[in-house]
């Protein structure tokens, strides 16, 4: 067992702040990743939070502010279960860095993804017993870490649009996989948000203010953000670029992995596939000859609505040198772009192109 009880094979990107994810192939075949494997994401150290002190305010545009405890929480709310996939906007960054490097971003492979149950609170019921008023556009999250990297260091934050806030996925939830939410994913409580960006499902949160606008923490006004390829992120001004919310289509191959030598012939592709909110995974095309043929891959039962699909096809491998790619179409009939190139941003978000493994097969 590795740090924050990861097992010992995760590709550890920094040690403090903790941000790891496991190889690609410990994803595959667990439509729901054990804790043990699922990727940590962290701007600053873990805190440790006494859940008998803690205390979760609701502020802002409500008729009653509450102060609740975690007891209160789990007494005077229902309780609901969801499956979420949780993914970074960082997740295949590395492959970004690639085409031009970002400096002082986690580069990130294809794992910073992975699925879980989560057992909690509906955020609508809270808000709803707090009394929400209707110019509250916006549900604003602060937690309990400090975030290192950036100047002056503040506690991290971010925001949804009060319409998701109110919809009955987004929990504040205690529980994953059936276990307590262990410290490193947020413990006593954290926001999930199925179908947005990792970053808004924040951990330790602390407050929850309805407000008008987004929130003015820098992980929403500056970071999070899809800029122009000619901005200086330095330099932006605040709420520059395009404000990260729905999570994108996107897939990856997890089976084989990169580098593996095989045998030529039929061959097991496996992966994993996600689309935006309000859209489901469509289908998913395997190719072993850079995208001139491909093969339909078949999908795999999904663990809930807010989950990922998991998916598979059988490819027929010439000998020596191949390269395997895999892409995605959404109920919309989109698909993901061919290139990372184009897609290159000075923060290196959702990198969505087509997904590329290199193998070796032997006769
Ligand atoms: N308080 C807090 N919440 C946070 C973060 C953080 O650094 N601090 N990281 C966010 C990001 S960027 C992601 S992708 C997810 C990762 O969740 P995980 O570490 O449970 O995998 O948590 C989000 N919530
Ligand atoms: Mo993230």
């Amino acid at each position: 067992m590795g740090a924050w009880n990861k097992r010992d094979d995760m590709l550890i990107h920094t040690a403090e702040p903790f941000n790891a994810e496991p190889p690609p192939a410990a994803l595959a075949g667990h439509p729901i990743t054990p804790t043990d494997t699922f990727y940590s994401r962290n701007h600053g150290n873990i805190p440790r939070i006494d859940p008998a002190t803690w205390r979760l305010s609701v502020d802002g545009l409500v008729e009653r502010p509450l102060e609740l405890s975690l007891a209160d929480l789990q007494s005077r709310f229902e309780h609901h279960t969801v499956v979420a996939t949780l993914v970074c906007a960082g997740n295949r960054r590395g492959e970004l860095m690639a085409v031009r490097d970002i400096p002082g971003q986690t580069p990130w492979r294809s794992a910073a993804i992975s699925t879980a149950r989560w057992t909690g609170v509906r955020l609508r019921d809270v808000l709803t017993a707090a009394g929400l008023r209707g110019e509250a556009h916006h549900i604003a999250f602060t937690a309990a870490d400090r975030a290192t990297g950036i100047d002056p260091p503040q506690t991290f934050g971010g925001s949804i649009p009060a319409d998701k806030a109110t919809a009955g996925e987004v929990l504040l939830a205690w529980r994953m996989n059936d276990e307590p939410l262990p410290v490193a994913h947020g413990a006593p409580v954290r926001v999930v948000v199925p179908g947005y960006v990792g970053a808004r499902s924040v951990k330790w949160v602390e407050r929850i203010t309805a407000q008008p606008h987004p929130s003015s923490s820098y992980f929403q006004a500056l970071d999070y953000r899809i800029l122009t390829a000619e901005t200086d992120p330095d330099r932006a001004p605040a709420g520059s670029g395009l404000s990260l919310g729905v999570a994108a289509l996107n897939s990856a191959i997890l089976t084989p992995s990169e580098g593996s030598h095989v045998l030529a012939g039929p061959n097991v592709v496996t992966g994993y596939a996600t689309a935006g909110e309000h859209r489901a995974v469509a289908r998913v095309d395997v190719s072993a000859d850079g995208g001139k043929t491909w093969r339909v891959a078949d999908i795999e039962p999904s663990p809930g609505p807010w989950a990922w699909a998991l998916w598979h096809a059988t490819v027929n491998l010439p000998p020596g040198r191949v390269e395997i790619t895999a892409r995605a179409w959404d109920t919309s009939a989109a698909t993901q772009p061919e290139h990372p190139e184009p897609l290159w941003n000075p923060l290196g978000y959702l990198n969505t192109s087509w997904s590329n493994v290199r193998l070796i097969a032997a006769l």
